[in-house]
């Protein structure tokens, strides 16, 4: 699939865009139409409707006088303009969303009478939203961080937010930390950064002195937090939820997303990199693949079990910071999430979808999660503050899309009012009367029996803070517990007061000796004792393959980018091979070049570029190739840029490709003496073919140990 253009562009015209010859229909997000009359431009109105004579010039007294008040053109204008902002979310503020459909591949009739879980085959549409955590909202996209996974599912019987994270465990256990957390992680209150970053002196204070984040922070350190895209990450509602059937019988589940093109993250110096090349470089890449086509694709699984199981559970099926192994509890996939259309609007859909994790139909209905609990609190509050009205869910995109029917009317905002005489229950106005509750169809809790005193105490049963985190470690590939030992040590070498780094050091020692001593070692720090610990670490927890990113990465590099560096006089065949092989891979491919303008390939053909080389680093790309003429290496040998292209995708272990000829870059950018087997020469078809097949396993990893320092501690 070629990429033709930077990227993609919307299958609609964007309101507001000129008007070419023709008539259309234009409907705005909020669901307004425009008429746009044949071959005419729309008239400029004001809000209120009169056409607008002038938009260029105030009204004044003479061309060079003052202004004068009785310009309600200009100052509805203006005033409109000054109040454009809402607050921002106090966390996940930066978003990106998307629509699409959900559609249920097996039946879990058994275990729920959720309406959207009955029938196989039925699609049910879908908005989700990605997020970063800490960052506000233009912060970039490849902060260390969790993502937000946030699903809005329009069923038949109301609205279901499952508003997850792409890490299926928290930092806390109960919500009463959870101002506290994000204090921590957020810019400190004085000074104001440092902006969408962990590795500060506030974050780790807090960390070590709440054990029970352990969990969450090896997994916040490991490159789950830096993903390649939000089409490579897995989702996780992370709480234990409840199931109900139509007798109100429960079946305990845990919800799970995973991706259709498997998972991919990048490297931590490349994330630095792209968050300069291109801070926009998640929403960018989920545009680009829905608007070519690529429609990303995640199927939802579910772990099912029931109040047996969760008591013989090592740990409380209630405690946020703990998961279930999926060798100890399978988990059933049972439909497909499928994005494939980009908003109209980012405003009126992404900024103002409002997820509310209470937002359940029936046959849904939520467990004890102390953190659970409080977020249903949360959301709604957040939702009033956000959007400045208890009518939120009048905006398209946060209205449920099945019939509604009740008595709320009025305030700020109303859209849909009440129509008629009745506006309270029970009344005796017959059929006129409106809505009647359904004790049938209608929502109930399931009617749990609740004993103990009032009181603000932790279950003994949330005690253990360091099992899952060894469990997490001893999962990962030797080069993925690599990565979380540099990440922890780079997050601490931030930190200014050595006590905090000491400290979190010593809740390593209960995880693993080996990666405690990595890091002191990384820091320069004396191996401090052990953190006094609330339980032992039981080390005897089996490895979980599904743990693991590396060990459920891709088998083909479908969805994946090549970044080809073209000079003049390029050879043609090599390169038409290369677009071929890739197109035939199902993945995308940009053309890099010394000019915009493109090059002229050996046989006289131009091929227009997709990126200049210094606005095209070789970060942006999982491959890169190098197609050049001898004269076009020389000038690429003396170019910067085009060194960091080639040292840079070598440093992050990438596969690269390049034409015999393109060696005096190699040459003059230090690497000749290193290049390995994943440096591959491209003379024939059959190269080509191998180095597409070779990028199928998206890194080297064996190449990190010559370019990284501590590898070799
Ligand atoms: Fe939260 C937003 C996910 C704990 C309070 N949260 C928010 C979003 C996601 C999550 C994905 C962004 C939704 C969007 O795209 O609009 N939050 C989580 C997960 C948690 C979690 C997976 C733990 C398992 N959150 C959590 C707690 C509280 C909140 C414990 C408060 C007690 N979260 C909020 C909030 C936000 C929010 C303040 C901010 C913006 C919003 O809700 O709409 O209410």
């Amino acid at each position: 699939m070629t990429k033709g253009k930077k990227s993609g562009d919307a299958p609609k015209k964007a309101p507001g865009a000129p008007v070419g010859a023709g008539a259309e229909m234009r409907q705005g997000a909020g669901g307004e139409t425009h008429q746009v009359a044949g071959g005419d431009v729309v008239t400029l109105t004001t809000a209120q409707g009169a056409p607008v004579a002038d938009d260029q010039n105030t009204l004044r007294y003479g061309a060079r006088g003052p202004a004068l008040l009785e310009d309600f053109h200009f100052r509805e204008k203006i005033f409109h303009f000054d109040h454009e902002r809402i607050p921002e979310r106090v966390v996940h503020a930066r978003g990106y969303g998307a629509h699409g459909y959900f559609e249920l591949t097996d039946s879990l009739a058994d275990v729920t009478r959720a309406d959207i879980f009955q029938r196989v085959g039925e699609r049910t549409p879908a908005f989700v939203r990605f997020s970063t955590v800490a960052g506000s909202k233009g912060s970039f996209d490849l902060a260390r961080d969790v993502r937000g996974f946030a699903v809005k599912l329009y069923t038949k019987e109301g609205n279901w937010d499952l508003v997850g994270n792409n890490i299926p465990v928290f930092f806390i256990q109960d919500a009463i930390k959870f101002p506290d957390m994000v204090h921590a992680v957020k810019p400190a209150p004085d000074r104001e950064f440092p902006q969408a970053q962990s590795a500060h002196d506030n974050f780790w204070d807090f960390i070590s002195l709440t054990p029970e984040s352990l969990h969450m922070i090896m997994w916040v350190m490991s490159d789950r937090a830096i993903p390649r895209s939000f089409r490579f990450m897995e989702g996780f509602g992370v709480h234990t939820f409840r199931f109900l059937d139509a007798d109100g019988h429960s079946t305990f589940v845990k919800f799970h997303w995973k991706p259709k093109k498997r998972l991919q993250s990048v490297v931590w110096n490349e994330a630095v990199k792209i968050n300069g090349a291109d801070p926009d470089f998640h929403r960018r890449d989920l545009w680009d693949a829905i608007t070519s086509g690529d429609f990303p694709e995640w199927e939802l699984g579910v772990q099912l079990f029931d109040q047996a199981f969760a008591d013989t559970f090592t740990f409380d099926v209630l405690d946020p910071t703990k998961l279930i192994p999926e060798e100890e509890l399978p988990v059933r996939i049972v439909g497909r999430l499928v994005l494939d259309r980009v908003v109209d609007n980012f405003f009126a859909e992404t900024e103002q979808v409002a997820f509310c994790t209470q937002n359940v139909p029936p046959g849904i209905d939520f467990s004890n999660d102390p953190l659970l609990q409080g977020r249903n609190f949360s959301y709604l509050d957040t939702q009033l503050k956000r959007l400045g009205s208890p009518n939120f869910t009048h905006i398209p995109i946060n209205a449920p899309k099945c019939p509604m029917a009740h008595f709320q009317q009025d305030g700020h905002m109303a859209m849909r009012n009440p129509i008629g005489r009745a506006n309270y229950e029970p009344n005796s106005w017959g059929a006129a009367g409106g809505p009647r509750e359904d004790p049938v169809r209608g929502f109930r809790s399931f009617a749990a029996e609740e004993t103990g005193p009032k009181t603000r105490l932790r279950p003994e049963s949330f005690a253990d803070h360091y099992s899952q985190a060894r469990q997490f470690l001893i999962s990962q590939t030797p080069i993925e517990q690599k990565h979380i030992g540099d990440a922890i040590t780079f997050e601490l070498s931030k930190v200014e007061r050595p006590d905090i780094r000491a400290r979190l050091v010593s809740h390593l020692r209960h995880i693993d000796e080996h990666l405690a001593a990595t890091v002191a070692n990384g820091l320069g720090l004396p191996l401090p004792e052990p953190a006094k610990a609330a339980r032992p670490t039981i080390t005897g927890l089996p490895p979980s393959e599904a743990l693991s990113i590396v060990k459920n990465g891709p088998d083909s590099f479908a969805g994946r980018k090549f970044g080809i560096l073209l000079t003049d006089g390029a050879d043609a065949a090599l390169f038409d091979a290369l677009v071929a092989a890739a197109d035939k891979e199902k993945a995308v491919h940009e053309i890099v070049a010394p000019k915009i303008g493109g090059v002229t390939l050996s046989d006289g053909r131009a091929v227009a570029a997709q990126q200049k080389i210094d606005g095209g680093p070789s970060v942006l790309f999982d491959a890169v190739a190098v197609i050049a003429s001898p004269e076009g290496a020389a000038l690429l040998a003396g170019d910067a840029a085009a060194k960091d292209f080639v040292t840079d995708a070598f440093a992050h272990c990438k596969f690269i490709g390049y034409a015999e000829e393109a060696i005096a870059l190699f040459d003059k950018a230090g690497l000749t003496a290193d290049l390995d087997e994943a440096c591959i020469v491209l003379e024939t078809e059959s190269d080509v073919q191998d180095f597409v097949q070779a990028c199928r396993a998206l890194r080297f990893w064996d190449r990190e140990a010559k370019v990284d320092l501590d590898a070799k501690a």
